[in-house]
């Protein structure tokens, strides 16, 4: 019995180490958000022509991007654009405001999605 109980502990102290491990390999397989433009949490004067945002990888078919109002409606001009490993979205004339971008990628490395969100501002001209 104690024999079994060494066994064991030995097993599950493998899995807590190799667990985390395990862990960031699958996740550095996923894709990120590098950069955008406009930039996360950027306050802007105009509104932009589109919205774009750079990832780790290409993205795939599947990409979608969605720039909303504060009530939640969509303002992207047609539909997700992928080049490389950039993905954008045109935009309708934005007026002051709170806009928030929210994005599903899909990874062209191994299929897998990621949906993440940022805010950016639009204030009067001065
Ligand atoms: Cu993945």
């Amino acid at each position: 019995m104690s024999r079994f109980f060494r066994v064991a502990a030995v097993a599950l102290l493998a899995l807590v180490i190799a667990g985390p491990a395990l862990g960031g390999q699958t996740a550095r397989a996923h894709t990120f958000l590098l950069w955008s433009d406009p930039a996360a949490d950027a306050v802007l004067t105009a509104s932009p022509e589109w919205v774009t945002l750079g990832f780790d990888v290409n993205p795939a078919r599947g990409t979608t991007i969605a720039v909303l109002d504060e009530w939640g409606n969509d303002l992207a001009a047609g539909p997700t654009v992928r080049d490389g490993e950039k993905a954008g979205v045109p935009v309708w004339p934005l007026g002051p405001g709170i806009y928030t971008v929210t994005y599903t990628v899909v990874s062209s490395d191994d299929g897998h999605e990621t949906a993440g969100s940022f805010l950016f501002t639009i204030v009067p001209a001065q």
